[in-house]
């Protein structure tokens, strides 16, 4: 989601930013590991006994942290998107636009589902209503049966985990399904999504705030934290008064990612968001694409340490030199300045946006590709290979820049 920041042009006088990102074909594009494998392979074996599967996709690439491969081993179950961190992707006062983009992701949703949503009447700006996942009571009056045939298996919902509000509102559409589902032993959900996308996190919260209970998961700041399927872990207790029998219980997991990213631009987004291993694409050009987005934005953001720049090793040593990552001579570290500036972005310290398009005109479209089937899905198999190439180019280029030197 590209939040409504002032123009770059309003901050920095003369300043024009780049318009077009020019991504190197050849950067790596998998990051599909063992225990990745693993995963899957173990939450296929327990799916029957699962009722609910919370897919976590995060806020800030709410389209590129799309896992089909996921969709597709746990198609059929009842699910419920989970929008997560959702307060890194805006500020506070943007409460109209985070709720436009909710709203556009819901209709897309929708439409992909089958559903087809009355658009609500006027603006709706208040905090709490607009965090209600769709098929909330007052979701669901808006909720009609499309034409061909609807489901209403998916919800959507958005969390930031410091917001207990956030949070009662997922738990309050669990409880919907855990009342439907007619159990012995409890609804068992199973939290599903990219590295990183804060799984375990959101079990955690789930468990603070349904049950005032202490973490159970583990997490961290990097992918690959979660690397075995958790034990099931109550998130909600037993009320046979509700109609809640035995109570609701979600089993973590690890993340999950593409065997391929076809797109190379989206390789970066997953990158900078912290989806796959630091330094899998060169820190410095993850670097750089943050520079770019902050450029389109506002170079004001970083007034503090670099006048306005396109040029990154411009703005890294900048940075170096203003956060000490320096060696012996002063000469910057550009490796460590340009870790520091991602982290900053990471943690919120330098302007709350996405970095997907979220407009409907794009949803549209994406939906219209899905339907026909125009999206690509890249097999194992053409994965490796196109990886190997990736990989030759990267040498080959490696080669002639020594040889040129
Ligand atoms: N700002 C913010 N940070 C969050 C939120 N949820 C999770 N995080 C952070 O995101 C990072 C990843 O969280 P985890 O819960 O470990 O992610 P995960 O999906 O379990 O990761 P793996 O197990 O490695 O796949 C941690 O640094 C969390 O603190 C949120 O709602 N807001
Ligand atoms: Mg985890």
């Amino acid at each position: 989601m590209a939040a409504p920041l002032k123009t770059a042009a309003a901050s920095a006088g003369s300043f024009i930013p780049r318009a077009v990102f020019e991504v190197s074909p050849s950067i790596t594009r998998s990051y599909f590991l063992g225990h990745h494998v693993g995963a899957l392979t173990s939450m296929r074996k327990i799916l029957s006994n699962i009722g609910l599967v919370l897919e976590c996709r995060d806020s800030r690439v709410p389209v590129t942290s799309t896992n089909p491969l996921l969709e597709t081993a746990l198609a059929g179950r009842d699910r419920i998107i989970v929008y997560t961190k959702s307060d890194l992707c805006a500020p506070a006062s943007a409460n109209r636009w985070m709720e436009k983009q909710r709203q556009l992701l819901i209709d897309y949703h929708a439409t992909r589902s089958g559903i087809t949503f009355e658009k609500e009447n006027g603006n709706n700006t208040d905090q709490d209503s607009s965090w209600n996942p769709i098929n909330s009571d007052s979701g669901r009056r808006r909720a009609r049966k499309g034409k061909k045939g609807a489901d209403d298996k998916t919800q959507v919902v958005f969390t930031d985990e410091r917001n207990p509000r956030s949070i009662q509102h997922l738990i309050d559409a669990i409880k919907t399904r855990a009342i439907a589902t007619d159990t012995l032993t409890g609804l068992r959900a199973l939290v599903v999504g990219m590295p990183n996308a804060g799984k375990s996190t959101l079990l955690n919260a789930l468990r603070r705030v349904g049950l005032s209970l202490p973490k159970a998961a583990r997490t961290g700041s990097q992918p690959g934290i979660t690397r075995k399927l958790g034990t099931p872990v109550r998130v909600i207790a037993e009320d046979s008064a509700s109609g809640i029998e035995q109570g609701v219980f979600v089993v973590d997991t690890p993340g999950v990612f593409v065997p391929y990213v076809g797109d190379a631009a989206a390789m970066l987004k997953l990158s900078l968001v912290g989806c796959v291993k630091d330094g899998l694409v060169p820190l410095e050009v993850v670097a750089d694409y943050l520079l770019f987005n902050l450029n389109l934005r506002d170079p004001g953001i970083y007034a503090e340490l670099s006048p306005p720049t396109n040029d990154v090793l411009e703005f890294l040593d900048a940075v170096a030199v203003r956060t000490g990552k320096l060696q012996k001579g002063g000469v910057p570290r550009r490796e460590q300045a340009a870790d520091w500036i991602v982290q900053q972005w990471r943690k919120g310290n330098l302007g709350l946006f996405g970095l997907d398009d979220i407009s409907e005109e794009n949803l549209k479209e994406k939906a219209r590709r899905e339907r026909l089937g125009e999206e690509e899905h890249v097999s194992m198999n053409q994965a490796k290979k196109r990886e190997k190439e990736a990989r030759k180019a990267r040498h080959s280029a490696k080669r002639q820049a020594t040889e040129g030197a």
